[in-house]
């Protein structure tokens, strides 16, 4: 068994799709084993993007992160980490297969709906920064 996180992103939240997204990974065997919702300051996420500091859509990232309340939750199943970047799809929903949450739920490349650890370690460090 391996966990990974997974955040429900503002623009899903405002969406009113939360419960979709659950049900979608719930679905492909997932465990739901931590959930809060909150709405995060400037702080916490730009250290949560903090790998994304230099980018150009840094900022913007982070005025999008914390435009309202987010999900985040850690999920458990066998090879976790890989299993949710499939059903998560591709970063920019346009390129996201079809059944996955971004092609289902995303707006654009910024506003993607959620995020998924992208390795074992990154999964570790990402559910200590919302559930110690
Ligand atoms: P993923 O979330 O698919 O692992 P990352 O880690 O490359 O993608 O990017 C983290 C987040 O940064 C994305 N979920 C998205 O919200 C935002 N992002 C990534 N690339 C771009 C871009 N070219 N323009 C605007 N926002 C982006």
């Amino acid at each position: 068994m391996e966990r990974t996180l997974m955040i429900v992103k503002p623009d899903a939240v405002e969406k009113n799709v939360v419960g979709d997204i659950i049900r979608r990974v719930e679905e492909q065997g997932f465990k739901v084993v931590e959930l809060r919702m909150l709405r995060q300051t400037r702080k916490q996420a730009g250290k949560f993007y903090e790998v994304h500091k230099e980018r150009p859509f840094y900022n913007d990232l982070v005025d999008f992160m914390t435009s309202g309340p987010c999900v985040p939750m850690a999920l458990e199943r066998e090879d976790a980490v890989t299993k949710l970047r499939e059903v998560i799809g591709a970063t920019n929903p346009e390129e996201a297969a079809e059944g996955t949450i971004r092609h289902a739920h995303g707006s654009n490349i910024q506003n993607n709906a959620v995020h998924g650890s992208d390795s074992h370690e990154n999964a570790q460090v990402e559910i200590a920064h919302y559930f110690g």
